[in-house]
């Protein structure tokens, strides 16, 4: 299949921009879950077998789909079907990948550098195995293993933890609770000086899983409802607080949001090209098996 014009992409990324406002879903728009949707088709990566990667859109098929670390991403994808029945032309996994660096230029981010032409699966036999995406009730060394594993070093791994400015955990998803920052559809470095800033208190939840919560007494105080002003951090967000290398990383990009923009940006990027080996004249993806089998 051809690859699609500079001229059709600039309609993809209008009709994304558009679906971003969504007055009825969480805090008023899609852009956080789109942006978890892009980074969970990519983080599957492996850098030694180069299996997994955001190449094939493979969770559209149940085995990647139905992982319980993909829950609640169907409601990216059910976003995105009527931006791709409108544009055809485009693939689901070049899809998911631009709504991301839509969403986050959108939502006041840096622009991260995309490139197209990805490839959809046409079965299932080549997704990735589950348990390759990080468990949130973990460690550093946890975190190092699955992203080491992606190909990425402490730096990145900071950097990319810093997408948790955007969003919010859901019981019915994760089993976590709650948002990382205040205002969780703006991107920004908040996360990184909230993280130092508070005294972030161990809180279990009904269900058992632990969290890390902080409460601003003074807003309660003042009459805003607990709901609204709780803040939460997982478990892997305070392991970048007391792991000494990945410290570093949190204190340069609390201090600094334009060093947080510009790494974010790259690493974004080098996220979303995990596994797509290209033509460095042409930029043509030149390692696709998708379309050595004659695939679309
Ligand atoms: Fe995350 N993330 N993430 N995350 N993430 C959750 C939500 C969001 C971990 C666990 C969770 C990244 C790294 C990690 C986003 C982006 C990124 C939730 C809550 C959990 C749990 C899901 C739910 O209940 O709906 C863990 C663990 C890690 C890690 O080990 C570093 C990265 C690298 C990114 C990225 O985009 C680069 C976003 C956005 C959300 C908010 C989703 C939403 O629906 O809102």
């Amino acid at each position: 299949m051809s690859q699609p014009t500079a001229a059709q992409l600039d309609e993809v990324r209008a009709a994304v921009k558009k679906l971003l406002h969504q007055p009825d879903y969480d805090d008023g728009s899609a852009g956080p879950v789109l942006v978890r949707l892009a980074w969970h088709s990519a983080g599957t990566y492996d850098v030694e077998t180069k299996t997994g990667g955001s190449n094939g859109a493979g969770m559209r098929w149940e085995a990647e789909g139905g992982d319980p670390a993909n829950a609640g991403l169907q409601h990216a994808r059910a976003f995105l079907e009527p931006i791709k029945r409108q544009f055809p032309f485009i693939t689901y996994a070049d899809l998911w990948t631009l709504a991301s660096v839509v969403a986050i230029q959108e939502m006041g981010g840096p622009v991260v550098p995309w490139k197209g032409g990805r490839t959809d699966f046409v079965d299932d036999s080549k997704l990735p195995p589950r348990g390759r995406l990080p468990d949130a009730a973990q460690g550093a060394d946890h975190l190092r293993w699955i992203f080491y594993r992606m190909g990425f070093n402490d730096q990145e791994i900071v950097a990319l933890s810093g997408a948790h400015n955007l969003g919010r955990c859901h019981g019915d998803r994760s089993g976590f609770e709650g948002k990382w920052v205040n205002n969780p559809t703006r991107f920004s470095n908040q996360y990184f000086k909230l993280l130092k800033a508070h005294d972030w208190k161990k809180k279990t939840l009904a269900s058992g899983i632990e969290q890390f919560s902080y409460i601003d007494k003074e807003a309660v105080a003042a009459g805003e409802p607990v709901e609204e002003v709780e803040l939460m951090m997982l478990p892997t967000d305070m392991a970048l607080l007391a792991d000494p290398k990945f410290k570093t990383w949190v204190d340069k990009y609390a201090d600094d949001k334009d060093l947080f923009f510009e790494h974010f940006a790259a690493v974004f990027a080098k996220l979303l090209e995990l596994g797509l080996e290209r033509d460095p004249a042409t930029g043509k993806i030149i390692n696709d098996d998708n379309l050595k089998e004659g695939y679309r």
